[in-house]
């Protein structure tokens, strides 16, 4: 018996004697005796346990019971949300099967900005409020194995690029991903308040619903050029600039800018976008090991807001990956000392290893787009991290630009003082270099906060009427309206293949409730885009034309200078494009579109990887390669361009996005 060994044995210092009476022995007792004994001889062996012993005993059960609350809590809560449904859940509740059927994606899925990197939150059960006026298409594209009646105009690698894009959809027909891979949504909980100067708590990533798991639409033809041009492209990059700047296609190396691989940081998104999941993956993980900001090299505010950090940010929201928020804050942090100026207009150059800033060399003045472009990616990230300060200096900016003399109707100088805070270089007045984006930012930013700013708003309306005012003009022959440039009350037929980004802003404008006219002149300037590609010898746009206000015989609407007969790369006649297609769903814009990829294919690209600007678009016979493909050709041209051959107006939603300068997609915090 136990009592009689623990007994008989010497006592020992944790055991105690215990003496039992006879109704305490096995087999006298009855049923209520035989449990009582039982319940004494386990508290006799487990007082017969050491104290360690005792103590991992006691930490085990308290481990399970702690478990066993979880587990029970979480199953509640799933079964709630499956059983306390409306009559309108119903969909999700048809969605969930097929959810929980797919696989996880290839990336990881949205998360927290604090979650682990591969952690899934639970989105899809949630079902978001439907916005009336959008028609919901399908968002999570697969790529489609090429019909039979496709006919790309590239050679050899273009089928090539298309096999391994059928293969692709093999594989991804298997590996049907619990989110979307593309089309990301903004979820209802994350809009915000409009922008003040107090910051919101930090704010989860864009991410799909539920209600976004929808039929897939099928990459078309055009689509699929648009990803062998991109490959085409990465390939060059890849094999001769990896984790540089640019590409230069033709001598096979690369150039420094930054120093920060800028080609590559433009173009994750864009990748996202196409789907090209694992040309994505090997980004991503540059960005992870090698991408270091700490480094003792000047870099310019604007181009690395609107590349890198725009880059970053929208990469972040599409992927849900956490990594591209912390570059992006680590980024964003080192770019603040900009902003310490007497006037707290930002110089132009930030050192962003020993954080000074300066202005150039030549002069004090920061240019005026440059310091009124930066406010989109500013915000987002104080929205994202809820730190006030990023937002709070951008939107000096604006509110010190919005009070200033010197402007013109609305139009504003292109230079601005960081000691005076004053604008310099009176009276003239474009919408191309040096101040376009200034007004692509007032419209955008009154979009991205929710309709809610009025000055923002005012400043816009202002300007465009300033642009009618003085800026427009009708060429001869063809009548083309375009927008010239004013200088000291005289006007010059000049207009840079930069103004081009505007009738895809006064497009927005209109889609978002602005005056209709805006519409019209959109769509008159657009023609004036495209006639700039197709009045010249190789289909493709110069840096800057001069129209023709006087009919002369042999003469066409476009007059081309030498000094201004090349071509970048630009994107901004891709992008207005797009937002003509998007909101007219005329057919014209894609196949104007569709023209210019075609020319961009027969003459910048080169054959060993890569595109390159060139020198002459008025001789197709040379166009004098430049041997350099600057980042927007992928961050920006080859999105846009895949954007407008799509039918998907979910492939990022209007309504939900708004892109920066440099095509990267940031959430509209209060979706319309
Ligand atoms: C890009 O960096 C941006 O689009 C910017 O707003 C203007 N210049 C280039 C593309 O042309």
């Amino acid at each position: 018996m136990y009592s009689g060994a623990a007994a008989a044995g010497p006592p020992r210092r944790d055991f105690i004697s215990v003496t039992l009476g006879p109704e305490e022995v096995v087999g006298v007792s009855g049923y209520n005796n035989s449990k009582a004994w039982r319940r004494r001889s386990c508290w006799r062996k487990w007082k017969q346990l050491s104290r360690l012993q005792r103590s991992v005993i006691l930490f085990l059960f308290a481990f399970l019971a702690v478990c066993g609350v979880i587990s029970y809590t979480s199953m509640g809560e799933a079964w709630k949300s499956i059983t306390n449904k409306s009559v309108d859940d119903q969909r999700t509740e048809q969605e969930i099967p097929r959810l929980k059927l797919a696989n996880p994606a290839v990336l990881p899925a949205p998360q927290k900005a604090d979650a682990n990197h591969g952690d899934y939150p639970e989105l899809s059960l949630q079902k978001p409020p439907k916005p009336p006026h959008v028609r919901r298409g399908p968002s999570n594209l697969q790529i489609k194995a090429p019909r039979g009646d496709m006919r790309l105009k590239t050679q050899h690698d273009t089928m090539r690029a298309v096999e391994e894009l059928v293969e692709a959809d093999k594989v991804e027909k298997t590996e049907k991903s619990i989110i979307s891979w593309r089309g990301a949504v903004i979820e209802p909980d994350q809009s915000t308040e409009p922008p003040s100067s107090k910051i919101m708590e930090p704010e989860k990533p864009s991410s799909v619903e539920a209600e976004d798991q929808k039929e897939p639409v099928p990459i078309n033809e055009r689509q699929l050029a648009v990803i062998e041009a991109f490959r085409h492209a990465w390939k060059g990059y890849k094999d001769f600039a990896w984790g540089h700047d640019e590409l230069k296609p033709l001598s096979k190396s690369y150039s420094e800018w930054f120093g920060l691989g800028l080609t590559l940081i433009d173009a994750l998104d864009t990748m996202w976008i196409l789907g090209l999941k694992e040309e994505f993956e090997e980004a991503r993980k540059w960005v992870a090991n090698d991408l270091v900001f700490d480094k003792n090299v000047d870099v310019n505010l604007f181009e690395s807001t609107i590349r890198i950090l725009g880059g970053l940010l929208s990469t972040y929201h599409l992927s849900g990956d956490s990594l591209f928020l912390e570059k992006a804050k680590d980024i964003g942090n080192r770019l603040m000392p900009a902003f310490k100026t007497p006037s707290k207009i930002p110089y132009s150059d930030v050192n962003i290893g020993r954080g000074t800033a300066h202005p150039p060399r030549w002069t004090s003045d920061s240019t005026v787009a440059e310091v009124t472009s930066i406010q989109l990616e500013f915000r987002e990230l104080s929205r994202l991290t809820g730190d006030e300060k990023f937002q709070k200096a951008v939107d000096e900016v604006m509110k010190h630009v919005h009070t200033l003399s010197g402007k013109n109707d609305g139009l504003v100088p292109m230079f601005i003082n960081t000691n005076s805070g004053q604008f310099t270089h009176l009276g003239v007045y474009t919408l191309g270099a040096r101040a376009d984006s200034y007004y692509e930012y007032l419209l955008k930013q009154w979009i991205q906060g929710g309709k809610k700013e009025n000055e923002l708003l005012e400043d816009y309306m202002r300007a465009i009427e300033g642009v009618k005012k003085h800026l427009l003009q009708r060429s001869e022959p063809k009548k083309l309206t375009f927008v010239g440039e004013l200088a000291h009350g005289h006007f010059s037929a000049k207009m840079d293949h930069l103004v081009c980004f505007l009738p895809g802003t006064l497009a927005l404008g209109a889609h978002n409730g602005l005056a209709a006219d805006h519409m019209k002149l959109a769509e008159t300037l657009i023609e004036t885009c495209y006639q700039m590609y197709a009045q010249v010898e190789t289909g493709l746009s110069p840096e800057i034309v001069h129209f023709n206000l006087h009919a002369q015989k042999g003469h066409k609407d476009v007059e081309i200078k030498p000094a201004d007969r090349h071509n970048l790369l630009r994107p901004e006649t891709v992008e207005s494009l797009f937002y003509m297609y998007r909101f007219t769903g005329d057919k014209k814009y894609q196949d104007w579109g569709w023209e210019i990829l075609q020319n961009f294919n027969r003459y910048t690209r080169v054959p060993t990887g890569g595109y390159t600007s060139i020198n002459n678009v008025q001789n197709p016979s040379n166009p004098e390669p430049r041997d350099k493909m600057e980042s927007f050709f992928l961050g920006e041209t080859l999105k846009y361009m895949f954007l407008l051959f799509s039918d998907d107006i979910d492939l990022i939603n209007l309504d939900k996005y708004i892109f920066n300068t440099e095509a990267h997609p940031l959430p509209i915090w209060v979706p319309a």
